[in-house]
């Protein structure tokens, strides 16, 4: 079964305007944990003492899913994951040509070298280690297969393919993840942001061409146009793969709810499973379908995702609409009656 790690806590913290208190990140774990997600990335300790506090407290609480703090390769941002008693780090040094001249000064064999320091300091210490070549899919590919090769030498647990920048399509990363499984034997993650609309669709590909965990966000959060959402990708799982079977969908709705309020960012009404319009039928000859049987325009079972289904009364009705809600209401016209009153709900 594909995994899925939700980094609401992280990644969506990065949201702009985002900030959740620790009390609020806590609720945000338990629902994750409720809900069965293999990981939680619960943020980075070395960017202040709240983040670092929450991370300690969430790798307190027990729960069945892995907790993973974010590092750079540096001991200093090790030693505070250590401190804080999370089973996962995720250290993260992009090694594209670009980023080793511009941010870091490297050539590629220090960075190299960097990773396979922090990645052996990590597990000297214990700890589980997933490495991210920070905008993987536009790094050199001399540069990522020695970044790649010398993690696995130096024990990594898994490495996760970031689209930073979100520029891949779901043909291009089912390529590129195939050449990288030549040299990549461990385990394989995707983290893919959603700037072309793309991360849901990116992030199935991904799985469909080997990877094992994908990185999402609740209600797609997190930096510029944010990530995968964990909504969509999970159903897209449990349809398409028929996975997710242990996992409870039902959760969704609340865990969108409490994130929404929480971060100040409202769904979408049109955003797929969670928005308020995911289940909403409109049109008179949609609904007169839907009422014989749902699935002529619904293709995701209400129950699996615990929504409910709204039928709409507007100009759009049609006669079997308003004899719907004429009956929730317990009230019933003949024929004529329910014509003029059609005519009146159209115009
Ligand atoms: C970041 C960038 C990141 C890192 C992903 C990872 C990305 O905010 O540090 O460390 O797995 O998109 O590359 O989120
Ligand atoms: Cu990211």
């Amino acid at each position: 079964m594909t995994e899925l790690l939700d980094s609401t806590i992280r990644e969506g913290e990065q949201t702009p305007g985002v900030s959740f208190s620790i009390t609020q990140k806590l609720e945000i774990a338990h629902l994750l944990d409720r809900f069965g997600v293999d990981m939680i990335e619960a943020g980075h300790p070395a960017v202040n003492p709240d983040v670092r506090s929450a991370v300690k407290q969430i790798a307190s609480l027990d729960l069945d899913t892995g907790i993973l703090a974010h590092s750079r390769a540096l001991r200093s941002d090790i030693d505070q994951v250590i401190d804080c008693g999370t089973d996962w780090i995720g250290i993260f040094l992009c090694v594209s040509d670009r980023g080793l001249k511009d941010r870091f000064k490297l050539d590629p064999e220090s960075a190299s070298r960097k990773v396979v320091d922090a990645i052996q300091y990590a597990k000297d210490h214990g700890l589980k280690v997933r490495y991210t070549p920070e905008d993987s899919f536009r790094t050199e590919w001399e540069n990522l297969e020695s970044v790649c090769v010398g993690a696995q030498e130096a024990g990594v647990d898994r490495i996760s393919l970031a689209d930073t920048v979100g520029i891949m399509t779901p043909t291009r990363i089912r390529e590129f993840i195939g050449r990288v499984r030549e040299f990549v034997k461990v385990p394989l993650h995707v983290h893919c942001h959603n700037d072309l609309g793309l991360a849901t669709a990116n992030s199935l590909a991904a799985v469909e061409a080997g990877v094992q965990l994908v990185d999402v966000t609740v209600n797609g959060l997190g930096e510029r146009t944010g990530i995968t959402s964990l909504a969509e990708i999970a159903v897209a799982l449990r349809l398409n793969h028929n996975e997710e079977l242990d996992r409870d969908l039902s959760v969704l709705p609340d865990l969108s709810r409490i994130v929404g309020q929480y971060s100040g960012i409202p769904v979408h009404s049109l955003a797929p499973v969670i928005g308020e319009h995911a289940f909403s039928h409109n049109a008179g000859l949609h609904v007169s379908a839907v009422l014989k049987d749902p699935r002529h325009y619904e293709s995701i079972p209400l129950d699996l995702v615990g929504r409910s289904r709204r039928i709409v009364l507007d100009r759009m009705a049609g006669k079997d609409t308003i004899r719907h809600k004429l009956g929730e209401w317990n009230i019933s016209l003949n024929n004529p009656q329910l014509e003029r009153l059609q005519h009146y709900v159209n115009t």
